[in-house]
């Protein structure tokens, strides 16, 4: 595979209604959209599913832009490649820049898989299965929050998350969570709480929820190892989780039990397999966690909920839940709490450049 051409857009679309967590309130998605083209015509695109200021992880929109203009994009346009694995050693002279580079290795994955004439689900090694879908109810007040919830058990999910922080209250979920007994609930903190506030986390333990994701910040990851201790529910880690060596670290310590998986911040596809392998050797179940993203981030996503390993529903709404019209076609739709895998080689999904059109703020092209 030898790179010609690679065409970077940034959009900016507003949400349908915001996206709240103790840490940020998302109004609007800025993300990077990439395709690449090779010497024989054919495409790969990707996704870059960094924010447009760093709350989530230190990475940024521009922050990512530049990292592929200036060295990622140029090494990658001198090299020819035999399989995307080959970004990780190439670009072993970028320090971290996890978003950026995914945006390129999900691009290269497209193309791959394409090359082989089989969706990447198949190449990857996952099954021809439905993928269970998941919503995340992240409202400003608890009154949004119960009618979402009520919306969604409706429209047939059968797993919600809940943004939960420090000023939650443990009773009202408890009673909620009996109330929908067919549901799974999980609770996600964002690292809302700290060393002092254990004994606060631990009143959560007996609401009823499956897990409860990155209740302490990446930085706190001996006080989790401390809580974990003391509390039935398993802790799954989500910003702790930065390379295989993080995972090697969480079990080491327990400071949880269980992986979340976004490939953006892991580096790509390549090194969640590599993940994904120890994991299943090491009996740590993962699941697949959203980013606000647009269908062709989903579809990565939803490749990656078709492996062995990956047994709990993750954050996968419909194409339509943060906005009107997704950048991506197909549209994902959720069928009795369902979603199907793509059927087209490659990950199945391309640029709606009609749509993406009115939502773009600049563009750039790269020749080799
Ligand atoms: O912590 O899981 C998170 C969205 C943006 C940044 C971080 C997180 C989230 C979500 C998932 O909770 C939202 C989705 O379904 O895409
Ligand atoms: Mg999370």
């Amino acid at each position: 595979i030898q790179i010609q051409r690679v065409t970077l857009h940034l959009v900016r679309v507003p949400l349908k209604k915001p996206f709240t967590t103790h840490l940020q309130q998302v109004e609007e998605r800025e993300s990077i959209l990439i395709e690449i083209l090779d010497s024989v015509g054919q495409t790969g695109v990707g996704e870059c599913v960094a924010f447009s200021s760093p709350w989530y992880t230190e990475e940024t929109v521009e922050t990512a832009w530049l990292a592929l203009e200036n060295w990622i994009i140029p090494a990658m346009l001198k090299h020819t490649f035999s399989h995307p694995d080959e970004l990780d050693t190439l670009l072993s002279f970028v320090i971290r820049n996890h978003m950026a580079k995914s945006t390129v290795n999900h691009a290269l994955w497209d193309l791959y898989a394409k090359k082989l004439n089989k969706p990447l689900w198949q190449v990857i090694g996952g099954a021809s299965q439905p993928i269970e879908a998941g919503i995340v109810v992240a409202t400003a007040n608890n009154e949004e929050m119960y009618k979402e919830i009520e919306t969604a058990v409706k429209n047939g999910y059968k797993r919600i998350k809940i943004k939960i922080s420090q000023t939650s209250d443990p009773k009202q979920f408890k009673k909620m969570i009996a109330h929908y007994p067919q549901i799974l609930f999980f609770a996600d903190a964002n690292g809302a709480f700290t060393e002092h506030t254990i004994v606060l986390l631990q009143t959560f333990d007996e609401c009823g929820f499956t897990l409860i994701e990155q209740p302490f910040s990446e930085q706190h990851n001996a006080v989790s190892a401390v809580a974990q201790k003391t509390m039935k529910t398993p802790f799954a880690l989500d910003e702790s989780i930065g390379s295989l060596q993080d995972v090697e670290d969480m079990i080491e310590r327990n400071s949880g039990k269980i992986i979340v998986m976004k490939q953006g911040r892991v580096g790509g596809l390549s090194n969640a397999l590599r993940i994904h392998e120890h994991c299943v050797k090491k009996g740590i179940p993962i699941w697949v966690g959203g980013m606000i993203e647009f269908g062709v981030s989903k579809a990565f996503n939803l490749a990656f909920a078709s492996l062995p390993g990956v047994t709990f529903p993750g954050d996968f709404s419909s194409s339509t839940h943060f906005w009107n019209q997704d950048l991506a076609e197909p549209s994902i739709n959720v069928v009795d709490g369902e979603i199907f895998l793509a059927s087209e080689s490659g990950v199945g999904f391309k640029w709606n450049y009609k749509v993406m059109e009115q939502f773009e703020v600049r563009k750039k092209f790269f020749e080799a």
